[in-house]
């Protein structure tokens, strides 16, 4: 058995059944990596491109065999099968699916640069990742994640949504 990476992943969510499309593309991750840990779910106003509609936002811990290529062929894999088609940069999807960090590597290729490029300064990305992972570096700033999270400008623009969803419940499902 090959070593098992920890990695973190980011999902948003703002056409269609908001919810469903983060249920569904966490039942099928878990069909294929073990889903360690998912943050509540949060509401959180478009950064970017403004003029689309409020997304629904969570991160997430997963355990995988899968190489940060292969990993990202799986998200992009159900992206398509939660039904995002392809569109203009930041357009609104029913899902979007980042990873955002793989172990403490440090990639960037032309398919793949890992931490997220953006992940500094995004609050959509920080408030929920700081309650499951507040003591996490970023190896390439060398600051936690609480850290960075108390450095945002501002946190507005992002609200706790529900208290989260049943990740037991999202492994039973079938999709
Ligand atoms: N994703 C983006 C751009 N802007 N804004 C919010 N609130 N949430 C997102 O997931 C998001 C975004 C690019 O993927
Ligand atoms: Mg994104
Ligand atoms: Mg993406």
């Amino acid at each position: 058995m090959s070593k098992l990476a920890i990695a973190y992943l980011g999902l948003g969510s703002n056409l269609g059944k908001r919810e469903e499309n983060l249920c569904q593309a966490l039942a099928l991750l878990s069909q294929r990596v073990s889903l360690e840990a998912v943050s509540s779910v949060y509401e959180t106003e478009p950064v970017g491109y403004k003029e689309q509609p409020l997304f629904l936002n969570l991160v997430c811990r997963i355990a995988t065999e899968l190489l940060p290529e292969e990993l990202l062929q799986l998200a992009k894999d159900i992206e398509a099968t939660v039904g995002r088609v392809p569109s203009f940069v930041n357009a609104p999807r029913p899902i979007d699916i980042d990873i955002l960090f793989y172990d403490d590597e440090i990639i960037d290729t032309q398919n793949l640069t890992i931490p997220h490029p953006r992940l500094k300064g995004r609050a959509f990305v920080l408030v929920p990742l700081v309650e499951i992972a507040p003591d996490l570096v970023h190896p390439g700033l060398g600051k936690c994640i609480a850290r960075l999270a108390n450095e945002l400008e501002g946190q507005g623009g992002v609200w706790k949504y529900k208290g989260g969803l049943d990740v037991s419940a999202i492994r039973g499902r079938a999709f």
